[in-house]
C-alpha cells in the first residue's frame, strides 16, 4: 500500500481536489493507498474540508498537530503514522498532480529506493511555463506568474539554484526541492527528514544518494497554485529565511561529505 501524505496549512479549496485526484489515480490503476492529511490548525476550514472526504472515503484520514507549524516535522508526523510500505508526500496546493504516481510506482517495483518529481528534467516544467501555448514561453511564463499567486523571483531562484547545486554538488539529482517525494518506508531506518522547511529536501535527496540508496527521477509538471497563498515564499522574508536555510544545509552538507558528489 501507498501512504500519500498531504501537508497542509489554509488549503480549504485545494485539499477536495488533491484528495479526489488521488483517488481517481489509484483507483483506476487498482493501486491500494491512503491519505493521511496534516494539517497544522489550518484557521481557513481545511480540516473540516478533510473530514467531509474521509466520511466518504475511509481510505483519507486527518491528522492536526497541536505543536507549532512547521513543514518538515507535518510529514514526519504523516510518516510515522503511515500505515504503506511505500510513503509519497507532495504539495496540496493543485501545483501537482497525482498523475505522475503510477510511474514513480513503476520505478519503486523496478527496485529504486527513492523516487523524486523533477521540474529540471527535459520534458518537466516550472511553474508558468508552457511551450505549447502560443507566443514566446518564457514571456507568457513571466505573465502566468504575475497573474498568479505564485512569486516570479522565488521560480528564477530555484531554477538557477538548482542548476548549481546539480553541477557542483551533486550529479545524480536535478530538482532538489521539488517537494514530490515517493520512497520505500524501510529508508527511514537509515534516512532521517531533518530540518524545518524546504532545505529538509536537499538534505534528504543528497544523503540517500550519498548513503547508496538507488535515487530516480522522473519529469514533473509543476503548475502554478491554484487557490490561496504560498506559505514558503510569502513574504521576502519568508522567501530570505528559506534560501538561508538551504544554502546553510548545502554548506554543512558539503563539510560532512568534503568530496561532494558532483560526479
Ligand atoms: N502542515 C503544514 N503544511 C504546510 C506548512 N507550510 C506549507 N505547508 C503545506 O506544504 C505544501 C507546500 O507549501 P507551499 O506554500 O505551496 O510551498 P511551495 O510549493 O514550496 O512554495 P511555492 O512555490 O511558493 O508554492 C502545501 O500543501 C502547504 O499547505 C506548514 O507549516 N505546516
Ligand atoms: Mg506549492
Amino acid at each position: 500500500m501507498t501512504s500519500f501524505i498531504l501537508p497542509t496549512f489554509n488549503e480549504v479549496r485545494n485539499i477536495g481536489a488533491v484528495i479526489d485526484e488521488i483517488a481517481v489515480v489509484c483507483d483506476r490503476n487498482k493501486v491500494p493507498y491512503e491519505i493521511v492529511v496534516v494539517d497544522d490548525q489550518s484557521s481557513d476550514g481545511t480540516a473540516e474540508e478533510v473530514l467531509r472526504h474521509s466520511a466518504i472515503n475511509h481510505k483519507v484520514r486527518l491528522i492536526i498537530r497541536s505543536e507549532e507549524k512547521n513543514l518538515a516535522r507535518s510529514i514526519r508526523h504523516g510518516i510515522s503514522e503511515a500505515k504503506g510500505d511505500y510513503v509519497l508526500w507532495m504539495d496540496a496546493d493543485q501545483s501537482m498532480s497525482a498523475q505522475m504516481f503510477p510511474c514513480m510506482l513503476k520505478k519503486i517495483q523496478e527496485g529504486y529506493d527513492l523516487v523524486l518529481g523533477s521540474r529540471y528534467l527535459p520534458q518537466g516544467r516550472i511553474k508558468g511555463y508552457n511551450p505549447d501555448l502560443p507566443g514566446i514561453p518564457s514571456i507568457n511564463m513571466i505573465r502566468n506568474l504575475l497573474q498568479s499567486k505564485d512569486s516570479l523571483f522565488a521560480v528564477v531562484i530555484s531554477k538557477v539554484g538548482n542548476k548549481i547545486l546539480h553541477h557542483f554538488f551533486c550529479k545524480q539529482i536535478t530538482d532538489f526541492t521539488s517537494g514530490y517525494f515517493l520512497c520505500d518506508k524501510k529508508i527511514f531506518e537509515t534516512l532521517n527528514l531533518a530540518g524545518d522547511s524546504l532545505e529538509y529536501s536537499v538534505r534528504f535527496s543528497f544523503e540517500a544518494c550519498s548513503k547508496g540508496f538507488k535515487v530516480a527521477e522522473v519529469p514533473m509538471i509543476c503548475g502554478t497554485r491554484k487557490f490561496g497563498k504560498s506559505k514558503i515564499a510569502a513574504s521576502w522574508r519568508d522567501l530570505s529565511l528559506n534560501i538561508f536555510r538551504v544554502v546553510k544545509t548545502v554548506y554543512r552538507l558539503r563539510t560532512e561529505t568534503p568530496d561532494g558528489l558532483a560526479n
